[in-house]
């Protein structure tokens, strides 16, 4: 009988650990493809691979209790160029204006994005297809980019309060 409660008891407790997996926790195996750095209290994972679509990017996040970086400030900024290796062009960040052109607010939670430091002759919503937001090592500012993948190979940032 006490045999049998034990084993009851290990089932139930496997029950309670599958449910946590599927929880936003670091335990996800997805975490294995971002690297962290940290930064003034919250956390940015970069991904180890190039984003195909904003919504992929951003669900990945999720996956950690995160989102699409949000870029506050020009040494917010400066911080995730920072984090940017050697082969890095750039990282995708929160920001888009997909579902108002000209309208730039986070698909997280349709806030408006406060702190919008344009590059030169951004946003120009090149090709009338660019309605995501995107951070070049290159470049001071933002640009608007492409929310799918097309000429662009970035990888994406997340953050985590
Ligand atoms: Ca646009
Ligand atoms: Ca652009």
């Amino acid at each position: 009988m006490a045999a049998m409660t034990k084993l009851l008891l290990l089932f139930l407790m496997g029950h309670v650990g599958s449910a946590n997996g599927q929880e936003c926790l670091p335990q996800n195996e997805n975490l294995k493809r971002f690297v962290l750095q940290q930064f003034r209290g919250v956390s940015y994972y970069i991904s180890n691979d190039i984003y195909t679509t904003d919504d992929a990017a951003a669900k990945m996040c999720e996956t950690i209790c995160g989102y699409l970086a949000e870029v506050n400030s020009l040494v917010e900024r400066n911080r995730l160029v920072s984090l940017m290796g050697n082969d890095d062009i750039g990282f995708l960040i929160g920001g888009t204006d997909k579902y108002r052109e000209g309208y730039w607010e986070y698909a997280r939670n349709r806030k408006p994005v406060e702190y919008l430091q344009w590059f030169y002759n951004e946003p120009n919503d090149y090709d009338g297809n660019e309605d995501c937001m995107c951070l070049l090592k290159v470049s001071v500012g933002f640009l608007d980019c492409p929310c799918a993948r097309r000429l662009w190979e970035l990888k994406y940032v997340c953050e985590v309060d």
